[in-house]
């Protein structure tokens, strides 16, 4: 029989279906002892000390990193495993070409055998959780069974978690299931399975980010995805960021890139010293859930309330306000350290890597010293331009959504869509090149509709008409637009600085939402003219911005055969006004 701490809430007052889970996974598992979060800054600090004792954490220089640590993790173990990574419906079609499938009833026999006794000898963490904040009628309540102290406090800093989750859940009588276990760590005996009809998540194998912190991807996106297509609303892998203009109006802004293309830096943008009079408001960086509001606009609030974000390439002049955010109360993962106990990874302009991230002495014919998917997890609230709104339960209203993915060529700087159904197309037609933050190989261009290939938890075809059906719902839709922030020359070199300068794209849209900017039709949709960007101190040539703005049709036939080749996967399922819009930008284009 485990020992357990004590409840964070009387025992009358908790859902039974919570304790009876707990009871049957401790069950199965056999742990020495359960511990229930309470979600409170003693604990958490309890938590990081155990670890640091045991030597599974480190702690940093804290002079200059306070109450900073430093995780390894399994050299094997530092990226989401997306073959790995399953939807489990009853029906394969449900799951759809985008998704690994496998029948529930085989995929819960298969981990029941892994997770049985997995338990032994270590403690069973239950993290109740709330995605929102936790008095918005738009959040919804889990809770993470996990044995992995690590896992715990990155779940106590990426959510609302502890005792007012679990009152919520028992006012609620609803709740996903999240169970995970290490296991061995062991790759071939890994899994990440989501059974989307039970709202339940079983991980096993691995302690990394995504596959782990099971509030994050496997709740927040891939089930929340199909919660949110049976109830009206959107769960997406989009920033949120507020921009004030210089008259002192705030628009919201949703933005979807895939993984490490930089959200964070976008959500944390700073204005440059050329365009005085912006502020920026960080409202989330990863995940965003968009509800139609009663006003007919559309409502978003990230779910999360830390970041998970990329470390290398942070610095002081591609965001300072990450750089100072992470300089305290931040847990590290896998990056290299120096001589005095500082983090350290590439992309800094100082300091000197004396250890790599595995631990070893630092040695740059072995690779780079800090994992190139190396992390910060960090609360929301040390951002110094996090927005005042981030708990306000209604949200905040979306002006413009933007789709985005790295390539180095085809897609120009911006263009907006014609309308939301041809926004759609837009977005299910992103493409960009893989990274590090998925096991495999980096640098390839794939298809990411709406930078959720990784993430929607069912069949893309479905997931189009319901964002279809979602546009028709919403009498004040926002617009939508394209961007590339990393097209490049014939050298290999990026033709526009980002970072700072994609304020003055932002400031486009956000005319464009106005009425008052100029654009013109490009046929894949509207493009602006040098004239119509605010370019006043910008440092690019009139050349380089001139390739930025420019459609190669040829180029843009083939990506359009290419993008028709790609949605005719979904078959039946492909919502025929799609394959219209299609048709249209091909005629546009003289096809
Ligand atoms: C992330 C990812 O960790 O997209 O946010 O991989
Ligand atoms: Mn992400």
């Amino acid at each position: 029989m485990a020992t357990a701490s004590p409840l964070p809430i009387p025992m009358s007052q908790l859902s039974r279906a919570v304790t009876d889970w707990v009871d049957a996974v401790a069950q199965l598992t056999q742990p020495e002892s359960v511990h229930w979060c309470e979600g409170t800054r003693a604990e958490r600090e309890a938590l990081t000390s155990a670890l640091v004792r045991e030597g599974q954490l480190l702690k940093l220089d804290p002079k200059t990193y306070p109450d900073c640590h430093l995780y390894r993790s399994d050299p094997a173990d530092v990226a989401r495993v997306e073959h790995l990574t399953y939807i489990c419906t009853r029906s394969k079609d449900d799951a759809g070409p985008n998704n690994n499938w496998m029948e529930p009833q085989a995929a819960h026999a298969k981990m029941r055998e892994l997770f049985r006794g997995c338990m032994r000898g270590r403690t069973l963490y239950v993290i109740p959780y709330c995605m929102g904040p936790v008095d918005s009628p738009l959040a919804r309540c889990g809770v993470e069974i996990t044995d992995s102290a690590y896992v715990a406090i990155n779940m106590l800093i990426m959510t609302r978690a502890g005792r007012e989750a679990l009152e919520r859940i028992a006012r609620e009588d609803t709740f996903v299931r999240g169970l995970h276990s290490t296991g061995e760590l062991d790759p071939n005996r890994r899994f990440i399975m989501h059974f989307p009809e039970e709202l339940s998540i079983e991980s096993y194998g691995s302690g990394y980010g995504g596959n782990a912190l099971l509030g994050k991807k496997c709740h927040a996106l891939r089930v929340a995805s199909w919660q949110a297509r049976a109830e009206g609303w959107l769960a997406e892998h989009m920033l949120i960021v507020g921009l004030r203009d210089p008259r002192g109006a705030t628009h919201y802004v949703a933005a979807a890139f895939p993984s490490a293309c930089g959200k964070t830096n976008l959500a944390m943008l700073i204005p440059p010293d050329t365009l005085p009079g912006w502020e920026v408001f960080t409202v989330g960086d990863d995940i965003a859930w968009l509800h139609p509001g009663a006003d007919g606009r559309l409502w978003a609030i990230n779910p999360e309330a830390g970041y998970f974000g990329v470390v290398p390439g942070t610095n002081p002049q591609t965001n300072r306000n990450a750089y100072e955010m992470i300089r305290r109360d931040t847990l590290f993962t896998n990056v290299a350290l120096t001589a005095d106990h500082h983090p350290w990874w590439e992309g800094l302009p100082d300091g000197r890597p004396v250890t790599d991230w595995q631990g070893r002495p630092f040695d740059p014919a072995r690779g780079p010293a800090a994992h190139p998917n190396s992390r910060f997890t960090v609360a929301a609230t040390r951002n110094p331009a996090c927005s005042p709104l981030i708990d306000d339960p209604r949200g905040v209203p979306i002006s413009a959504i933007i789709f985005g993915g790295r390539r180095r060529e085809v897609a120009p700087l911006v263009y907006e869509a014609r309308d939301w159904a041809h926004g759609v197309l837009v977005g299910a037609s992103v493409a960009s090149e893989t990274t590090a933050a998925a096991v495999g190989q980096v640098g390839v261009v794939r298809r990411d509709p709406m930078a959720m290939q990784p993430f929607c938890g069912y069949n893309f075809g479905d997931y189009w008409r319901h964002w279809l059906a979602v546009g028709a719902r919403l009498s004040r839709p926002p617009r939508i637009f394209h961007v590339n922030w990393f097209r490049r020359d014939a050298e290999g070199k990026f033709l526009w600085p980002g970072f700072g300068e994609n304020l003055r794209v932002l400031a486009w849209m956000l005319e464009r939402c106005a009425g008052t900017a100029g654009a013109i039709d490009a046929g894949i949709g509207l493009l602006p003219r040098a004239e119509d960007l605010d370019t006043r101190g910008l440092k690019v040539e009139p050349q380089a911005l001139a390739t930025l703005l420019s459609v190669d049709a040829p180029l843009w036939r083939k990506e359009v055969s290419e993008v028709r080749a790609y949605l005719e996967q979904y078959g039946a399922r492909l919502p025929q006004q799609m394959l219209a819009e299609l048709s249209r930008t091909a005629a546009a284009l003289g096809d």
